[in-house]
């Protein structure tokens, strides 16, 4: 098993999703939070390519891209879909979530931010809905199996819309059955129910 070693931010933001996939696969990393007074030091020291954070070091090789880190994770520890298609999907949903990281990001600069976040979350969800009803026969985005899609949905919606809190469905979604139905079944798979329970002390709460 190679050594992993993940740098981020204390905040949930772009590795939350990562951080849950090596717990949920039970694997050990190395998970370096950074604080920002120690940030514009480590950035001019090159460590990432890219100049931002996440990373992932593996055996001393660098990824950057939060989008890419997790499927690669997920792939080596199981949690990916085995069908290419799928996989097209479950990086589809990455890449929505990423997008919709960055309109949020945006949205909170303005002033009607609280009602442009929530479009932009009603509008997702349909989709997210439509998509449960067209793949999920039983349950995950891709039936039985949990993948880095169903982590990525939910470590974004969870974080966004609940604090990252354990308990309950957000509100937002109770309109849209197969999406609470599927958070409600995500949420209560016990390595994750025990991540949401153990939240890292030093991690920043009020930032998703
Ligand atoms: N597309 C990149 C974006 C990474 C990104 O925006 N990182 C921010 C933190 S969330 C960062 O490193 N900011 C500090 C900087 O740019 O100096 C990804 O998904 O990894």
């Amino acid at each position: 098993m190679p050594q992993y070693k993940l740098t981020y931010f204390p905040i949930r933001g772009k590795a939350e999703c990562i951080r849950m996939v090596f717990a949920i696969a039970g694997v050990e990393f190395e998970d370096v939070r950074v604080h920002p007074q120690d940030w514009p030091k480590l950035k001019e020291s090159g460590l990432s390519p890219s100049g931002q954070l996440p990373i992932l070091e593996v055996n001393g090789q660098i990824l950057t891209q939060s989008k890419a880190i997790l499927s690669y994770v997920a792939k080596e520890l199981g949690l990916a879909p085995e069908d290419n298609f799928q996989l097209g999907q479950a990086d589809m949903l990455a890449g929505v979530i990423s997008e919709l990281e960055d309109k949020l990001n945006a949205a909170f600069a303005n002033e009607d931010q609280e009602k442009k976040a929530r479009n932009l979350h009603l509008n997702r969800c349909e989709y997210f809905e439509k998509l449960l009803a067209t793949n999920n026969k039983r349950g995950f985005f891709f039936g039985e199996k949990l993948t880095y899609a169903d982590v990525v949905v939910f470590a974004f919606l969870n974080s966004h819309l609940l604090k990252g809190k354990a308990e309950g469905i957000p509100e937002l979604l109770k309109d849209f059955l197969a999406l609470s139905a599927w958070y409600e079944l995500v949420r209560t798979q016990p390595k994750i129910l025990e991540w949401l329970k153990n939240p890292p002390a030093d991690i920043i709460d009020y930032v998703y």
